[in-house]
């Protein structure tokens, strides 16, 4: 008899008719959102999950579902999952590194773009009928090319962004991270380690790219935010909680930074409340690695790794290969 599993969010029809030729699938095309309580009962009997961010898998869900041998999530960012507690229930993880890599350096870029040269606001104040003349002033933002961005966490995506902003926008790139990257690396993406400090105080723009951790929640609040330039834009295409929303908000209303771009949110789908309200942030919907491909080639290694390990032993991207190992 094959496997079961569960596919815990719509997919792709030809992601979900793949895992059907090696699995007993229940799938959820629906994408019904279910609570922690609902995902635990779904879960029964099987012995693979596909996952998304979505989805928290930690201790107690564990302890409930005994059969579980995998989870697959469709994401290269893992903190749903309590990985600790997976390795200790025997449960193998994986996520889907590389592959979502360039698309989201460009979103990242895109990001920086729209915030540093105000699209968003001035698009709103053209549909709005509000544009009467041309003016001097109006909507003048900050320049992209020649200036100094800054990076936190120079993982793949940080140094994808790195190789577009030297090489592509002719910037000054310093990068923050907890360990070098290697000579050789550093001068292809034409990138300088710098302290935290030194990178709040000279980027113009900063974007970050660091997993969150609970060492990583709020790396950027209102303390940092006072260390950066007046003309600054801060981008966040990491994850919700990395950011103070709250003390962001403050610093965009009282100037002490120029914008934000934003992708994620502490609390998604959620939005702090007055981030809404202001003019000089722009706002996505958690769509950095929206692009069909990249969406379908993410889809396809959750896929393999699910068939990888259930079918032959063998998961492609295990985030606990220890396990395996064992
Ligand atoms: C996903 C992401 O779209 O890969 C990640 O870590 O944040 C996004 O690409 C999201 O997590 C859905 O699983």
């Amino acid at each position: 008899m094959n496997p079961k599993i569960l596919v815990a969010r719509a997919v792709f029809p030809q992601t979900l008719a793949l895992l059907e030729q090696h699995f007993e699938v229940t799938s959820n095309q629906d994408d019904v959102l279910w609570s922690p309580a609902q995902l635990t009962e779904q879960l029964q009997g099987k012995q693979g999950a596909f996952t998304t961010g979505s989805e928290r898998i930690n201790a107690g869900l564990l302890a409930d579902c005994p059969e579980l041998r995998i989870c697959a999530n469709m994401a290269v960012g893992y903190n749903n999952f309590d990985l600790e507690a997976m390795t200790a229930a025997g449960v193998l993880a994986t996520n889907t590194p590389d592959v979502l890599t360039e698309t989201t350096a460009d979103f990242g870029f895109a990001l920086i773009m729209a915030t540093a040269r105000r699209m968003a606001e001035s698009e709103r104040f053209l549909r709005a009928g509000l544009w009467n003349s041309w003016r001097y002033d109006m909507f003048a933002g900050s320049d992209v090319h020649g200036s100094t961005l800054g990076i936190l966490g120079m993982g793949r995506i940080g140094q994808a962004i790195a190789r577009r902003g030297a090489l592509g926008f002719g910037m000054k790139v310093i990068y923050h991270n907890r360990s070098r990257l290697d000579a050789a690396t550093e001068l292809a993406c034409g990138a300088t380690l710098v302290s935290k400090q030194e990178l709040l105080q000279q980027s113009d723009h900063l974007i970050l790219v660091l997993p969150y951790s609970p060492e990583a929640h709020h790396a950027i609040g209102a303390d940092e935010l006072a260390q950066m330039k007046p003309t600054a834009t801060l981008i966040n295409i990491a994850r919700g909680g990395i950011v103070d929303d709250a003390a962001l908000a403050v610093a965009l209303k009282q100037g002490t930074i120029a914008a934000a771009g934003l992708d994620v949110f502490e609390g998604e789908p959620r939005v702090y409340p007055d981030l809404l309200t202001l003019p000089n942030v722009v706002l996505t919907p958690h769509i950095a690695s929206a692009t069909l491909p990249t969406r379908l080639a993410m889809a396809q290694l959750a896929a393999d790794n699910l068939i990888g390990y259930l079918v032959h032993g063998k998961a492609l991207t295990p985030l606990n290969p220890q396990l395996v190992l064992a």
